[in-house]
């Protein structure tokens, strides 16, 4: 027997989540290249609160933990490393599922504060998809110790979204990121990100599709970003939006932990 739209994807995984007995006030996403510590940051913040599930239809296992801060219960899912979120391979197509369609309330992204530059191509992409975005650069100790220096509130300027450094493995930073995440996930901080303008007629193409995103979606995706991923010529777009609109746009089990029904 094939595997149906309901249980293949986030919408399976959403279900697995479901079944856990703790209501969570915000589900946070945790991304971030390869070995930049977001295990580290994950362990630091949820301790041993944490078990793992494996992604259902992809050989991808996710772990999900959980943390309080100022009284609320907060879930952090520790999506798998990736370069980029351009559905190249499955980790790729599973972080981009995740925080597109799952409707995370905040996006951490953790980078690695000795390589930055080619860290943030994933943060730019992040921010494309979604606003409630918080750049951890991690590993500051090792860039202290190579003489690097990373100007963190230029950075916020320019990116737009909190910029926390942290050197998780001594657990330096973690309350200043909770704080972070906690503004982000319950709207006490907006952020404004910085939009990338793209040429004049990729920019009137864009705007053509996003006319008609909006229509049929009614603001539940990014209507930008999915413009870019459609004009990009990304066939698992589409099949992850239709996905979508089988389980009813909208639908509490659209979100990832069902916020509001008890599930988590
Ligand atoms: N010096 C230093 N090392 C760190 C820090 N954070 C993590 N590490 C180390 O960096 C290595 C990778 O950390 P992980 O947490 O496994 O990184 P990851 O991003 O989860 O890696 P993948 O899941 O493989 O992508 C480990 O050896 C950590 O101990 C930090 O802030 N400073
Ligand atoms: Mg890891």
């Amino acid at each position: 027997m094939g595997l149906t739209a309901q249980s293949t994807g986030i919408h399976a995984f959403l279900e697995e989540l479901s079944h856990s007995p703790l209501k969570a006030d915000a589900v946070v996403a945790l991304a971030g290249n390869p070995n930049t510590g977001k295990s580290t940051v994950f362990n630091g913040l949820t301790g041993l609160n944490q078990h793992t599930g494996n992604w259902p239809g992809k050989t991808v296992v996710l772990a999900k933990g959980n943390y309080r801060h100022k009284n609320k219960n907060i879930t952090l899912v520790d999506l798998p490393g990736t370069y980029s979120l351009l559905a190249n391979s499955a980790d790729e197509q599973v972080a981009r599922d995740f925080i597109c369609f799952g409707d995370p309330d905040a996006t951490v992204v953790v980078a690695d504060a000795t390589c930055l530059e080619r860290n943030l191509n994933l943060v730019l992409q992040v921010i494309e998809i979604t606003p409630k975005t918080i750049l951890c650069v991690n590993l500051v100790d090792e860039a202290k110790r190579k003489r690097i220096a990373v100007d963190c509130p230029g950075l916020e300027r320019s990116l737009g979204i909190p910029v926390i450094p942290t050197a998780a493995r001594d657990k330096v930073g973690l309350t200043e990121l909770k704080e972070a995440i906690h503004k982000v996930a319950f709207g006490l901080q907006s952020n404004q990100p910085k939009r990338i303008i793209y040429n004049e007629r990729l920019e009137a193409a864009i705007g053509r599709i996003q006319g008609e995103v909006e229509r049929l979606f009614q603001g539940k995706f990014n209507s930008r970003w999915v413009a870019l991923r459609l004009l990009d010529g990304d066939p698992s777009i589409i099949h992850e939006m239709r996905n979508y609109l089988e389980n009813g746009p909208g639908s509490k089990q659209n979100k990832i932990d069902g916020r509001g029904s008890g599930m988590l």
